[in-house]
Protein backbone atom coordinates (compact mmCIF):
# COMPACT_ATOMS: atom_id res chain seq x y z
CA UNK A 1 0.00 0.00 0.00
CA UNK A 2 2.95 2.28 -0.19
CA UNK A 3 2.18 5.53 -1.80
CA UNK A 4 5.66 5.53 -4.23
CA UNK A 5 4.87 8.69 -5.40
CA UNK A 6 5.41 10.21 -1.86
CA UNK A 7 9.14 8.73 -1.17
CA UNK A 8 11.21 11.24 0.06
CA UNK A 9 14.54 10.49 -1.91
CA UNK A 10 16.65 14.10 -2.27
CA UNK A 11 15.61 15.05 0.71
CA UNK A 12 15.55 19.07 -0.19
CA UNK A 13 13.43 21.55 2.08
CA UNK A 14 11.93 24.94 1.28
CA UNK A 15 10.50 26.80 3.85
CA UNK A 16 7.72 29.46 2.43
CA UNK A 17 6.41 32.16 4.54
CA UNK A 18 6.38 30.10 7.85
CA UNK A 19 4.50 31.65 11.16
CA UNK A 20 4.55 29.95 13.97
CA UNK A 21 2.91 29.88 17.48
CA UNK A 22 3.00 27.26 20.15
CA UNK A 23 -0.51 26.10 21.10
CA UNK A 24 -0.42 26.86 23.99
CA UNK A 25 0.61 30.72 23.49
CA UNK A 26 -0.30 33.16 22.15
CA UNK A 27 3.46 34.90 20.86
CA UNK A 28 4.65 33.88 17.96
CA UNK A 29 7.96 32.10 17.84
CA UNK A 30 8.49 32.33 13.88
CA UNK A 31 7.65 35.18 12.03
CA UNK A 32 7.77 34.81 8.19
CA UNK A 33 10.46 32.68 7.70
CA UNK A 34 11.63 31.31 4.29
CA UNK A 35 14.76 29.48 3.12
CA UNK A 36 15.14 26.90 0.13
CA UNK A 37 18.13 24.19 1.64
CA UNK A 38 19.39 21.98 -1.76
CA UNK A 39 19.34 18.20 -1.40
CA UNK A 40 22.73 17.09 0.23
CA UNK A 41 23.58 20.40 1.59
CA UNK A 42 24.86 21.39 4.63
CA UNK A 43 23.30 23.97 6.82
CA UNK A 44 24.48 25.61 9.96
CA UNK A 45 21.47 27.57 12.41
CA UNK A 46 22.72 29.88 14.80
CA UNK A 47 21.37 32.67 16.75
CA UNK A 48 21.00 33.57 20.45
CA UNK A 49 19.27 31.54 23.08
CA UNK A 50 15.19 31.87 22.35
CA UNK A 51 15.61 32.63 19.00
CA UNK A 52 13.61 30.02 17.51
CA UNK A 53 15.82 27.41 16.28
CA UNK A 54 15.03 24.14 17.86
CA UNK A 55 11.31 25.56 17.32
CA UNK A 56 12.31 25.83 13.39
CA UNK A 57 13.74 22.03 13.81
CA UNK A 58 10.77 20.69 15.66
CA UNK A 59 8.68 21.76 12.27
CA UNK A 60 10.32 19.87 9.42
CA UNK A 61 9.91 16.20 11.45
CA UNK A 62 6.11 18.13 12.18
CA UNK A 63 6.43 17.61 15.94
CA UNK A 64 3.82 20.79 15.34
CA UNK A 65 2.60 22.05 12.49
CA UNK A 66 2.92 25.83 10.93
CA UNK A 67 0.71 28.28 11.81
CA UNK A 68 0.57 29.14 8.43
CA UNK A 69 3.02 29.29 5.43
CA UNK A 70 3.99 25.64 3.73
CA UNK A 71 7.21 23.66 4.08
CA UNK A 72 8.15 21.65 1.30
CA UNK A 73 10.03 18.82 1.03
CA UNK A 74 11.14 17.12 -2.56
CA UNK A 75 8.28 19.84 -3.84
CA UNK A 76 5.53 18.68 -1.76
CA UNK A 77 4.14 19.95 1.12
CA UNK A 78 5.24 18.05 4.21
CA UNK A 79 1.43 17.70 5.49
CA UNK A 80 1.22 15.34 2.37
CA UNK A 81 3.50 12.56 3.51
CA UNK A 82 2.43 9.83 5.41
CA UNK A 83 3.78 10.54 9.15
CA UNK A 84 5.80 7.63 9.38
CA UNK A 85 6.95 7.52 6.21
CA UNK A 86 8.34 11.54 6.77
CA UNK A 87 9.44 10.82 10.18
CA UNK A 88 11.68 8.02 9.02
CA UNK A 89 13.00 10.18 6.42
CA UNK A 90 14.02 12.52 8.65
CA UNK A 91 17.41 11.55 11.56
CA UNK A 92 16.44 13.88 13.95
CA UNK A 93 18.70 14.37 17.15
CA UNK A 94 17.00 16.83 20.03
CA UNK A 95 18.29 18.98 21.95
CA UNK A 96 18.28 17.10 25.09
CA UNK A 97 18.10 13.50 23.57
CA UNK A 98 15.75 10.89 25.80
CA UNK A 99 17.18 6.79 26.11
CA UNK A 100 14.91 4.66 26.69
CA UNK A 101 15.54 1.90 29.34
CA UNK A 102 16.69 -1.05 28.27
CA UNK A 103 20.51 -1.81 26.30
CA UNK A 104 22.26 0.74 24.88
CA UNK A 105 22.72 -2.21 21.92
CA UNK A 106 18.92 -1.39 22.07
CA UNK A 107 18.82 2.44 22.13
CA UNK A 108 20.59 2.55 19.21
CA UNK A 109 18.79 0.18 16.84
CA UNK A 110 15.29 1.76 17.90
CA UNK A 111 13.50 2.40 14.91
CA UNK A 112 15.44 -0.54 12.88
CA UNK A 113 15.82 -3.40 14.78
CA UNK A 114 16.55 -5.39 11.60
CA UNK A 115 19.91 -4.01 11.85
CA UNK A 116 23.08 -6.24 12.21
CA UNK A 117 25.84 -5.77 14.54
CA UNK A 118 27.77 -4.26 11.74
CA UNK A 119 25.71 -1.77 10.76
CA UNK A 120 24.95 -0.75 14.75
CA UNK A 121 28.85 -0.44 15.29
CA UNK A 122 29.31 1.47 11.78
CA UNK A 123 26.74 4.04 13.21
CA UNK A 124 28.21 4.26 16.82
CA UNK A 125 32.01 4.95 15.10
CA UNK A 126 30.41 7.57 12.64
CA UNK A 127 28.92 9.12 15.78
CA UNK A 128 32.13 8.92 18.00
CA UNK A 129 30.72 6.75 20.43
CA UNK A 130 31.92 3.39 19.60
CA UNK A 131 35.26 3.77 21.91
CA UNK A 132 33.34 4.99 24.85
CA UNK A 133 30.96 2.07 24.69
CA UNK A 134 33.61 -0.82 24.53
CA UNK A 135 35.30 0.93 28.02
CA UNK A 136 31.65 0.03 29.20
CA UNK A 137 32.04 -3.61 31.27
CA UNK A 138 28.66 -4.70 29.51
CA UNK A 139 29.81 -2.67 26.18
CA UNK A 140 27.01 -2.99 23.65
CA UNK A 141 24.89 -4.52 26.23
CA UNK A 142 24.94 -1.82 28.98
CA UNK A 143 21.78 -0.64 30.55
CA UNK A 144 20.73 2.40 30.16
CA UNK A 145 17.98 4.92 31.06
CA UNK A 146 16.38 5.88 34.78
CA UNK A 147 18.05 2.32 36.17
CA UNK A 148 20.91 2.28 33.72
CA UNK A 149 24.77 3.12 33.90
CA UNK A 150 24.89 7.12 34.11
CA UNK A 151 26.39 8.52 30.69
CA UNK A 152 26.91 12.31 30.70
CA UNK A 153 24.54 14.22 28.08
CA UNK A 154 27.59 14.13 25.66
CA UNK A 155 27.59 10.70 25.23
CA UNK A 156 23.35 10.80 25.34
CA UNK A 157 23.75 12.75 21.96
CA UNK A 158 26.04 11.07 20.81
CA UNK A 159 23.89 7.20 21.02
CA UNK A 160 20.98 9.66 20.01
CA UNK A 161 23.51 10.60 16.95
CA UNK A 162 24.30 6.43 16.17
CA UNK A 163 20.37 5.95 16.36
CA UNK A 164 19.72 8.88 13.72
CA UNK A 165 22.14 7.74 11.36
CA UNK A 166 21.62 3.68 11.25
CA UNK A 167 18.05 4.46 9.45
CA UNK A 168 20.41 6.35 6.50
CA UNK A 169 18.13 9.57 6.68
CA UNK A 170 17.72 11.37 4.12
CA UNK A 171 17.60 14.83 6.22
CA UNK A 172 19.71 14.52 9.51
CA UNK A 173 18.81 16.80 11.74
CA UNK A 174 21.48 18.04 15.17
CA UNK A 175 20.20 20.40 17.60
CA UNK A 176 23.59 21.51 19.15
CA UNK A 177 24.42 18.00 19.40
CA UNK A 178 28.40 18.56 19.18
CA UNK A 179 28.39 21.26 22.18
CA UNK A 180 29.84 18.76 24.18
CA UNK A 181 32.65 17.69 21.59
CA UNK A 182 36.11 18.84 21.04
CA UNK A 183 37.40 20.24 18.44
CA UNK A 184 39.00 16.72 16.59
CA UNK A 185 36.26 14.56 17.85
CA UNK A 186 34.01 17.24 16.59
CA UNK A 187 35.87 16.89 12.88
CA UNK A 188 35.62 13.23 13.16
CA UNK A 189 32.07 13.45 13.38
CA UNK A 190 31.49 16.04 10.63
CA UNK A 191 33.60 13.91 8.49
CA UNK A 192 31.81 10.48 9.11
CA UNK A 193 28.14 12.62 8.25
CA UNK A 194 29.53 13.50 5.15
CA UNK A 195 29.95 10.01 4.14
CA UNK A 196 26.00 9.56 4.59
CA UNK A 197 25.44 12.57 1.64
CA UNK A 198 22.38 13.64 3.26
CA UNK A 199 21.03 16.97 3.97
CA UNK A 200 22.19 17.74 6.86
CA UNK A 201 20.78 20.97 9.57
CA UNK A 202 22.90 21.85 12.22
CA UNK A 203 22.20 24.45 15.32
CA UNK A 204 25.39 25.26 16.87
CA UNK A 205 26.97 28.10 18.86
CA UNK A 206 30.44 27.11 17.66
CA UNK A 207 31.65 29.20 14.45
CA UNK A 208 33.87 26.23 14.06
CA UNK A 209 31.28 23.71 13.07
CA UNK A 210 29.11 26.82 11.25
CA UNK A 211 32.40 27.12 9.18
CA UNK A 212 32.37 23.52 8.15
CA UNK A 213 28.73 23.72 6.46
CA UNK A 214 28.08 24.82 3.05
CA UNK A 215 25.87 27.93 4.44
CA UNK A 216 24.38 29.45 7.74
CA UNK A 217 21.65 30.79 8.67
CA UNK A 218 21.48 33.59 11.62
CA UNK A 219 17.95 33.57 13.53
CA UNK A 220 17.34 36.31 15.65
CA UNK A 221 13.65 36.70 17.24
CA UNK A 222 12.19 34.04 14.82
CA UNK A 223 13.23 36.02 12.02
CA UNK A 224 15.89 35.34 9.08
CA UNK A 225 18.54 37.80 9.76
CA UNK A 226 21.07 36.38 7.41
CA UNK A 227 22.37 33.64 5.18
CA UNK A 228 25.08 32.89 3.26
CA UNK A 229 28.51 31.39 3.20
CA UNK A 230 30.74 31.69 6.28
CA UNK A 231 32.62 34.53 4.13
CA UNK A 232 29.52 36.47 2.77
CA UNK A 233 28.48 36.72 6.33
CA UNK A 234 31.62 37.97 7.75
CA UNK A 235 31.14 40.77 5.36
CA UNK A 236 27.78 41.77 5.34
CA UNK A 237 26.11 40.56 8.63
CA UNK A 238 27.33 43.01 12.05
CA UNK A 239 25.62 40.31 14.23
CA UNK A 240 27.53 37.41 12.79
CA UNK A 241 31.04 39.25 13.08
CA UNK A 242 30.38 39.86 16.51
CA UNK A 243 29.33 36.22 17.18
CA UNK A 244 32.81 34.97 15.55
CA UNK A 245 34.41 37.88 17.63
CA UNK A 246 33.24 36.62 20.15
P1 LIG B 1 13.43 27.92 20.99
O1 LIG B 1 12.92 27.57 19.65
O2 LIG B 1 13.62 26.81 21.96
O3 LIG B 1 14.76 28.78 20.84
P2 LIG B 1 16.25 28.30 20.56
O4 LIG B 1 16.30 26.87 20.23
O5 LIG B 1 16.79 29.25 19.54
O6 LIG B 1 16.99 28.58 21.96
P3 LIG B 1 18.21 27.77 22.66
O7 LIG B 1 19.47 28.26 21.99
O8 LIG B 1 18.14 28.22 24.08
O9 LIG B 1 17.98 26.32 22.50
O10 LIG B 1 12.47 28.97 21.69
C1 LIG B 1 11.78 30.02 21.02
C2 LIG B 1 10.59 30.39 21.85
O11 LIG B 1 9.66 29.32 21.84
C3 LIG B 1 10.91 30.67 23.30
O12 LIG B 1 10.13 31.80 23.69
C4 LIG B 1 10.46 29.43 24.03
C5 LIG B 1 9.33 28.93 23.17
N1 LIG B 1 9.17 27.45 23.18
C6 LIG B 1 7.95 26.90 23.63
O13 LIG B 1 7.04 27.64 24.03
N2 LIG B 1 7.79 25.54 23.60
C7 LIG B 1 8.79 24.70 23.14
O14 LIG B 1 8.62 23.45 23.11
C8 LIG B 1 10.04 25.27 22.68
C9 LIG B 1 11.17 24.40 22.16
C10 LIG B 1 10.17 26.64 22.71
MG1 LIG C 1 17.09 25.22 21.14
Amino acid sequence: TADTSAVINQGAISFQQIHFTYPEHDKSVLHGVSFNIKSGEKLAVMGATGAGKTSLFQLIPRLYDASSGTITIDNKDITTYPLDQLRNSIGYVPQSPLLFTGTIKENITWGKPSATSEEMIQAAKDAQIHETILQLEQQYETKVGQKGVNLSGGQKQRISIARALIRKPKILMLDDSTSALDLTTEAHLLEAIDTYHCTTLIITQKVSTAMRADRILLLDNGKILALGTHQSLLESSKLYQRIVES
